[in-house]
């Protein structure tokens, strides 16, 4: 018979075995622990009573900065009042009232959202609906998805499928067939140290051309990149080639799938990367922001016309057999409608273009320190990149990790790129506070 009692060992308090990280070195975090106990504002608390600045909002999420009353209270009213209700042929108030108010603040034309639980789900959900549009439209040949070197979206198989990040797709056997990726267009040989857009490397979208003329164009269904790729250390699109990008999907009858789930919801100063650059892709992959981290949830925008064509056929029947069990779940739908008011009340979707010039300095400011290789600004996102150590790649970047954590400041790394995408309610005394407390770091660093 099964017998907890005898057949489970008792958990000690301090624990740390049973619990799989994700993305983590675990043994070098199980024999260094660093915990949060708790977060207001600009600032996480840990389990040792410290204050640390947020340099990342979580891991780019919490734009509206840590529990803010207004979210809080929607999530604990909404679970009192309605915990849980079916998305399959059943809906509740605020799932359409979330997709309507997303549509409006959506790039012109994006006015249907899917809603998934996070930016992986929407990845694979904006794949499918790529190909799946397609087909509806009898172009079902068109099943080729193209992403690029360097791209992260997210970790489910159709995300590293198109993905570009070597570590997370040499495991995982032989990914989804039919993908292929254009080149990247990380430069720092031509472009180090550029202010905003760097200058050189529109030519990048011509890789673009090279790979159509290989598998032709009428094969392909979608090209899915990020505007800036953040995962893959912040990489800014160069002046001009995600306009060359849009023109050759449009030419081809492929559709251009924008990956906003780090750029959505206010990051560079406008509410999408689309807005920004002045873009708009077919479909819109987000999450994150959209519930300020609160509660996990994802959306897919997609144009009318590609709505409009899966709505045919005898009205009883299913348009799109995909979706999740928390697809628009009440409690994610009511933390993302108050994630909106706090946004919109606040200003937090163009605040960051008011912040750009001040962060960009700040950033910048720090590209004489020891083995800074580039210093990348773009909206409230900055990168600095650092010289590996020879044969010990990414150890430089953690080490800075590890001091800035001790020192009360939350950074990222990725590879030996620093990452900072701080809460958009960042003052300009915590920006100085950030960034000073980060070239003392890599002034002291090896
Ligand atoms: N697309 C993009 C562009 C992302 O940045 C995902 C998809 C996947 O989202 P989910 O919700 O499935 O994790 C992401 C996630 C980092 C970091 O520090 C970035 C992400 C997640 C965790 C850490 O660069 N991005």
């Amino acid at each position: 018979m099964f017998s907890p009692a005898t057949t489970k060992k008792a958990v000690a308090p301090n624990n740390l075995e049973a619990y799989w990280m994700p993305f983590t070195a675990n043994r070098e975090f199980k024999t260094n622990p660093r915990m949060l106990v708790s977060a207001k504002d600009m600032h996480y608390i840990t389990d040792d009573g410290r204050r640390v600045l947020d340099g990342t909002a979580g891991l780019w999420c919490v734009n509206a900065g840590h529990t803010r009353p207004k979210i809080v209270e929607a999530v604990q009213h909404q679970i009192a009042e309605l915990d849980y209700a079916p998305s399959f042929q059943m809906g509740h108030p605020k799932a359409f009232e979330l997709a309507a108010r997303l549509a409006t603040i959506a790039p012109q034309g994006l006015n249907r959202v899917f809603f998934t639980n996070s930016g992986s789900e929407s990845v694979d959900t904006a794949l499918k609906i790529a190909l799946a549009y397609h087909r509806v439209r009898e172009e079902g040949q068109r099943f080729r998805l193209i992403g690029r070197e360097r791209g992260y979206h997210g970790v489910g198989f159709g995300g590293i499928s198109v993905g570009g990040i070597v570590s997370n797709r040499k495991m995982f056997g032989t990914l989804l067939t039919g993908t292929d990726h254009i080149r990247h267009t990380h430069d720092i040989a031509r472009n180090a140290f550029s202010r905003g857009q760097p200058e050189h490397g529109e030519e990048f979208a011509d890789d673009f051309e090279r790979v159509l003329a290989l598998h032709d164009p009428s094969t392909i269904a979608a090209l899915i990149v990020e505007p800036v790729a953040g995962s893959a250390g912040v990489l800014l699109p160069p002046k001009g080639y995600l306009d060359k990008l849009k023109s050759l999907c449009d030419k081809n009858g492929i559709l251009l799938i924008f990956d906003e789930v780090i750029t959505g919801f206010g990051r560079l100063g406008a509410p999408f990367a689309a807005d920004y650059f002045g873009i708009t892709p077919d479909i819109m992959v987000t999450a994150k922001g959209i519930t300020n981290g609160v509660i996990p949830m994802g959306a897919v925008f997609v144009k009318d016309a590609i709505y409009d064509a899966f709505m045919q056929g005898p009205k009883h029947q299913i348009e799109l057999f995909h979706g999740y069990t928390y697809s628009g779940h009440p409690v994610a739908c009511a933390a993302g409608l108050a994630t909106l008011d706090v946004y919109q009340e606040e200003g937090l979707l163009s605040r960051g273009a008011e912040l750009a010039n001040y962060w960009a300095d700040a950033i910048h400011g720090l590209k004489d320190c020891p083995h800074v290789i580039d210093t990348r600004a773009v909206g409230l996102i900055g990168a600095i990149e650092l010289e590996p150590i020879p044969g010990e790649p990414t150890k430089r970047a953690f080490s800075a990790f590890l001091a800035a954590y001790e020192a009360g400041i939350l950074i990222r790394t990725t590879g030996d790129t620093i990452a900072l995408s701080p809460p958009l309610v960042i003052s300009t005394s915590q920006i100085d506070e950030l960034v000073d407390k980060l070239g003392i770091i890599l002034r002291a660093g090896a």
